[in-house]
């Protein structure tokens, strides 16, 4: 049976690309994670599949060994944060950066098949057209921009250079069940979900009027296994969103809305590196991939406050 591997597949992301992997009949997952975002409860009730090797991407040696006899690896592990890397630079480079090519490099030296890299839409940087398609010039507007860019860049080359079959996917905003809502780098949504459940006004950092393209994280991990699949897409770079934005208004509405609840939110000073508005076009990713996201807005954020609020209230 095939060796499939998980970077970061202890966290919110790649504990989904896991669980995509065992319904479509994996059998086991090798996991690779340090454990500084991520948590073994996410893998709780697959744990008997699951082979976890804490080991840190930027340990060379330890990730070429858990990755030694694998077809395909899924490349999520990523200190996964704008303001963190403005924050932090150092820690962030190291991992994104250095952390990545050693995962290309253990996967080019041990023989794997194909990888995908969970690349980011942050690479676009603020655009002058809507939606944002793959042959735009990059324009990074942070450090983690510029690192997940990066990791594009060394996909097409270890592609072309050392013919392992990369494939990059520019996730757009990802959320749903299993994402961290305790840190300030924690992604909006999972933080607007456990405010609603506190009963809390959250802080909008600006006039609440950037959007985002929310991708629910089902689609994102089905479409990471559609990349694993397809054929004449290594070396080539896609969008992962669902075509749409929406403000972070309207989104904090609609979720008092449903709750029936009225908490006028906080507004606070823009982030740096922020980017105002974010839509892919899903073009050449249902073309190439057949990509085909089914979770609207309104489902995706239905499924995701059932989730907090049986994890979060229990
Ligand atoms: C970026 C990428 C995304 C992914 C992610 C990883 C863009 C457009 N998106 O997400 O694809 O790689 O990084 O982390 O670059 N905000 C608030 N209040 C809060 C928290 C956030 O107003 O308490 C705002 C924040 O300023 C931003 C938006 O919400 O405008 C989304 O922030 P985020 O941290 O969830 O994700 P973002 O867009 O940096």
């Amino acid at each position: 049976m095939s060796k499939y591997v998980v970077t970061g597949g202890a966290g919110f992301i790649g504990s989904s690309v896991v669980r995509a992997l065992l319904d479509q009949g994996a059998g086991h997952v090798h996991v690779i994670d340090n454990l500084l975002t991520g948590y073994e409860k996410n893998l709780e009730e697959v744990a008997r599949q699951v082979t976890l090797h804490r080991v840190d991407i930027r340990d060379f040696e330890g990730v070429k060994a858990a990755i030694a006899g694998a077809e395909k690896v899924f490349h999520l592990a990523a200190i996964p944060s704008v303001p963190k890397s403005i924050d932090e630079p150092v820690p962030s480079h190291e991992v994104n950066i250095d952390g990545t090519f050693n995962v290309y490099r253990a996967c080019a030296e041990t023989g794997v098949k194909r990888v995908v890299y969970a690349a980011s839409s942050s690479a676009y940087g603020d655009t002058e057209v809507l939606p944002k398609v793959e042959t735009m010039v990059p324009q990074p507007l942070s450090p983690y921009a510029a690192q997940k860019l990066m990791g594009e860049y060394y996909a097409s080359v270890f592609h072309s250079c050392f013919g392992l079959e990369a494939v990059a996917l520019r996730f757009f905003n990802v959320y749903g069940p299993r994402q961290d809502p305790s840190s300030p780098y924690s992604g909006v949504l999972s933080i607007f979900m456990k405010c609603l459940i506190e009963g809390r006004r959250p802080t909008l950092f600006g006039d609440g009027g950037q959007t985002r393209d929310f991708t629910y994280v089902a689609d994102v991990a089905g479409l990471c296994l559609k990349a694993s699949r397809a054929s004449g897409v290594a070396g080539k770079v896609y969008n992962a969103g669902n075509g749409n934005r929406y403000t972070l208004n309207e989104v904090w509405q609609t979720l008092q809305d449903t709750q029936g609840v009225t908490l006028a939110p906080n507004y606070g000073p823009s982030r740096a590196g922020d980017v105002r508005d974010s839509q892919a076009d899903t073009t050449a990713a249902v073309r190439d991939l057949g990509h085909a996201p089914q979770y609207s807005l309104a489902e995706g954020l239905r499924l995701t406050f059932d989730w907090y609020k049986s994890s979060l209230v229990a």
